[in-house]
């Protein structure tokens, strides 16, 4: 019998970004957003110790968010609409710089969200990649189109050089443990619409309460 290692597949992950998807997609179930996060980096670490220092940063924010679902407001971190409410009413997100309230939710989940556009594009790009696509060219695309736009110098650089590392395009479908090349190539096709909507809507979200800038 396959080991629980072994049974980890990414199709498991991506389905929480189905799951978390509430009230004909009008709403976004932090638990299992976070969830979904946390598979992520799952498969991030078993690429090698050279993410380790996004792996880092993703845990901790994931971190942030589960103690604001485990604290005592925590019914109000339920879902991304009752968070926004909740900490803009209560004053507590720093709109123009980092202070008072340095780690709110509404700017940690703006970090994952950035980190959401990098991933949707990255798998599309795997998606719809030929056999000898180079996944490091994949991934440094996907990133420069999203992320690498709110990164400084020095973690653009660090990334370019961490994504050479990654494994050539067969490998890394191998390490998804969803099947065939033409099953992952399916699979992706099935999970990234929820990805998108989940992506698309907290834009909106975030677009409407003016905070896609949160220092
Ligand atoms: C598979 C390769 C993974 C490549 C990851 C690409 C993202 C590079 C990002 C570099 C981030 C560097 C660390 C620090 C950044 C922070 O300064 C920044 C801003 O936060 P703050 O508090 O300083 O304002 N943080 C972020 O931008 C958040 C970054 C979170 C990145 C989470 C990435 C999780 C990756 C999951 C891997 C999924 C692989 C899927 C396919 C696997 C198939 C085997």
């Amino acid at each position: 019998m396959a080991s629980t290692e072994e049974e980890f597949s990414l199709k498991e992950v991506l389905i929480h970004f189905k799951s978390c998807l509430l009230d004909d997609d009008k709403d976004v179930l932090l638990e299992h957003y976070l969830n979904g996060w946390k598979g992520l980096v799952r498969f991030m670490n078993s690429l090698g110790s050279i993410f380790s220092f996004v792996s880092k940063d993703a845990v901790s924010k994931i971190q942030i968010m589960e103690n604001y679902l485990k604290g005592e407001s925590g019914e109000r971190y339920r879902s991304l609409q009752s968070m926004i409410e909740y900490e803009l009413s209560g004053n507590l997100v720093d709109l123009t710089q980092r202070s008072g309230h340095p780690d709110s939710g509404c700017r940690t989940l703006l970090r994952l969200h950035r980190a959401l556009r990098w991933l949707q594009l990255f798998l599309e790009k795997l998606r719809i990649s030929s056999e000898d696509s180079k996944t490091s060219t994949l991934c440094s695309e996907a990133y420069n189109d999203s992320l690498a736009n709110y990164h400084p110098w020095i973690i653009r650089k660090t990334a370019s050089v961490a994504f050479l590392a990654l494994p050539v395009r067969n490998k890394f479908f191998e390490v998804m443990n969803v099947g065939t090349p033409e099953e992952v190539v399916d699979m992706l096709g099935e999970a990234l619409p929820y990805v998108s909507k989940v992506y698309d809507f907290t834009e909106e979200q975030y677009s409407q309460h003016n905070l896609l800038n949160l220092p």
